[in-house]
C-alpha cells in the first residue's frame, strides 16, 4: 500500500487545548488516523512540542506544526510504503536538534503513531500484533491496569500533595473482571463521598478532588470503598502513587514541600513513604523523587527496591539514554513509557527493550491532556508492558483506552479458541 496524502489538523485535546492530529491515506482510500497527547506536570527531559506563541488561543496554537507536518514530513513520505522505523529516522534527521525542537515532539509523534497505524494495516496486522513484531515478541499479556481514583497536586485543585493515587485490581484473572470490580469500588467511593456530605469533583485525569487532612485520610478512605464494595485489599486490589515531586522540591534548598509547607529532606520522605508501604498495600511509587535529586533516587531504591516498585518518569523522560543513566546507577527498577516524553514510537520501543534487558518493569502511560486516540493500550499490550496507566474511571478519554484493552483481550481469547 502506498502513502498518498498526509495531512494535519489542529484539534482539542481532554482539557480543552489545541493538539495535533495526523491523517495518512493509504492508496486513496483508507484513512488512519493519530492524536498527539501533552503533559501538565512535565519533564524538564521531555522532548519539546512545538507551538505558535503569540495571543491566539494562548500561545498553545499549533499552525506551525500543522505546517511542518504538510510542508517538510509529508513531502517525504508520498507515494512510499509505510515503514515506520524508516520514516522515523528521516524525521529525527530531519529535525536535527537534540530535543526534536525544530520540527516538533507534537509533530513528529502525529506522523510516527500514524505510520505505526499504517503500517499495520499494510501488513494486515493488528497494532499491537505489529508492534510485538518489531519487539520480536512472540506472545503478548494483558497488563495489570491503574485506574486514578484520587487526583492531587497540579492535577487537581486541593490540598493533596500526591499528584495520583490510583487502584489496580491485581487478584484477577482478566482485565474484563478487573474492570468489572473497578467499575464497583469507583461507585462505591462516589457514594461514600456523598455520604460525608461532600460535593463531587474529578481532576483533569477524572480522579476523585477532596480535601483531606493528609493523604493517609486519602488511603484510608480508598480501603473502605475496597472493603464495603465487597473486595479484599492486597489480594484484589492494589494502591499505585504517582507522587510527581520533581513539582515539590527546591533546588536551593534540597528539599520537598508537603501538606501545610512542611519541608521535608530526600530521607524523611522516603522514611515517609516507607510508613506508606507498611499501613497500606501500595506496590508502587512513581516520582518518588525529583527528576534532579539523583542521591535520593539512589537512597530510596537501596532502603525500599525489594519491596517496591519504583517508577521513575520525569527523571528517565521515556529517553533511553536517561534510562541506561537510571540502570548504570541503581535509580529505580520500573520506568514509566510515554511516547511524547521522546517523540517517536521507534524510540519509545528502544527505551521498553533496554527496561526488559535489563530486569526494569514498565509502564505505559497516557499523559494529563488526552485525546480519543487509543495508541497507549495497544503499545502497552505490544510491548508487553506490566501495566497499563490511563486515568480514572469517570473520563471518556481515559475509559476509551480500558475499553480497546477489553477489545484486544475478547479477540485474543477467541482467536485461541479458533473462532
Ligand atoms: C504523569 C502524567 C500522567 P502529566 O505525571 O505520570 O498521569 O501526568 O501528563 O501531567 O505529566
Ligand atoms: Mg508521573
Amino acid at each position: 500500500m502506498l502513502i498518498t496524502r498526509i495531512i494535519g489538523r489542529e484539534i482539542y485535546d481532554s482539557r480543552g487545548l489545541p493538539t495535533i492530529e495526523c491523517e495518512i491515506v493509504l492508496d486513496e482510500k483508507i484513512i488512519v488516523r493519530s492524536q498527539v497527547p501533552s503533559g501538565t506536570s512535565c519533564s524538564k527531559y521531555e522532548a519539546k512540542p512545538l507551538y505558535d506563541g503569540g495571543t491566539r488561543v494562548m500561545g498553545l496554537g499549533v499552525r506551525k506544526a500543522v505546517e511542518h507536518l504538510e510542508t517538510i514530513i509529508g513531502p517525504e513520505f508520498i507515494n512510499k510504503e509505510p515503514n515506520l522505523i524508516d520514516m522515523d529516522i528521516k524525521m529525527i534527521a530531519l529535525d536535527g536538534t537534540q530535543d526534536k525542537s525544530y520540527l516538533g515532539a507534537n509533530t513528529i509523534l502525529a506522523v510516527s503513531i500514524a505510520m505505526a497505524k499504517a503500517q499495520a494495516i499494510s501488513l494486515d496486522m493488528q497494532l499491537y500484533e505489529f508492534l510485538a513484531r518489531l519487539c520480536n515478541f512472540d506472545s503478548v499479556t494483558i497488563p495489570y491496569t491503574m485506574f486514578n481514583i484520587i487526583n492531587g497536586g497540579l492535577h487537581a485543585d486541593s490540598n493533596l500533595v500526591i499528584q495520583e493515587i490510583m487502584l489496580v485490581p491485581m487478584g484477577f484473572s482478566s482485565c474484563r473482571s478487573a474492570c468489572e470490580a473497578t467499575c464497583l469500588v469507583n461507585q462505591t467511593l462516589k457514594s461514600l463521598i456523598f455520604d460525608r456530605g461532600l460535593r463531587l469533583c474529578t481532576g483533569i485525569e477524572g480522579g476523585y478532588v477532596l480535601d483531606f487532612s493528609d493523604e493517609f485520610q486519602a488511603f484510608d478512605l480508598l480501603m473502605e470503598a475496597i472493603i464495603k464494595s465487597g473486595y479484599k485489599p492486597k489480594e484484589q486490589f492494589t494502591i499505585a502513587l504517582d507522587i510527581a515531586a520533581s513539582h515539590l522540591y527546591s533546588i536551593e534548598t534540597g528539599t520537598y514541600r508537603w501538606n501545610d509547607g512542611i519541608e521535608l529532606s530526600s530521607q524523611e520522605l522516603i522514611d515517609r513513604y516507607a510508613q506508606f508501604i507498611t499501613k497500606y498495600p501500595i506496590y508502587s511509587i512513581e516520582d518518588g523523587m525529583a527528576e534532579d535529586d539523583t542521591d535520593g533516587w539512589i537512597a530510596m531504591e537501596k532502603q525500599l527496591g525489594d519491596s517496591l516498585q519504583i517508577v521513575g518518569d520525569d527523571i528517565f523522560a521515556s529517553n533511553p539514554s536517561r534510562i541506561a543513566m537510571g540502570i548504570e546507577h541503581g535509580l529505580a527498577n520500573a520506568a514509566i513509557i510515554k511516547p511524547n516524553q521522546i517523540g517517536t514510537v521507534s524510540e519509545s520501543l528502544q527505551a521498553v527493550l533496554l527496561c526488559k534487558n535489563h530486569g526494569f518493569n514498565t509502564i505505559a502511560s497516557h499523559r494529563s491532556g488526552e485525546t480519543e486516540d487509543t495508541f497507549i493500550a495497544d503499545f502497552a499490550i505490544g510491548t508487553n508492558a506490566r501495566q497499563l496507566k490511563a486515568g480514572g474511571f469517570t473520563r471518556g478519554e481515559c475509559i476509551s483506552k480500558y475499553n480497546q484493552v477489553l477489545r484486544i483481550e475478547d479477540n485474543l481469547a477467541r482467536s485461541l479458541m479458533g473462532i
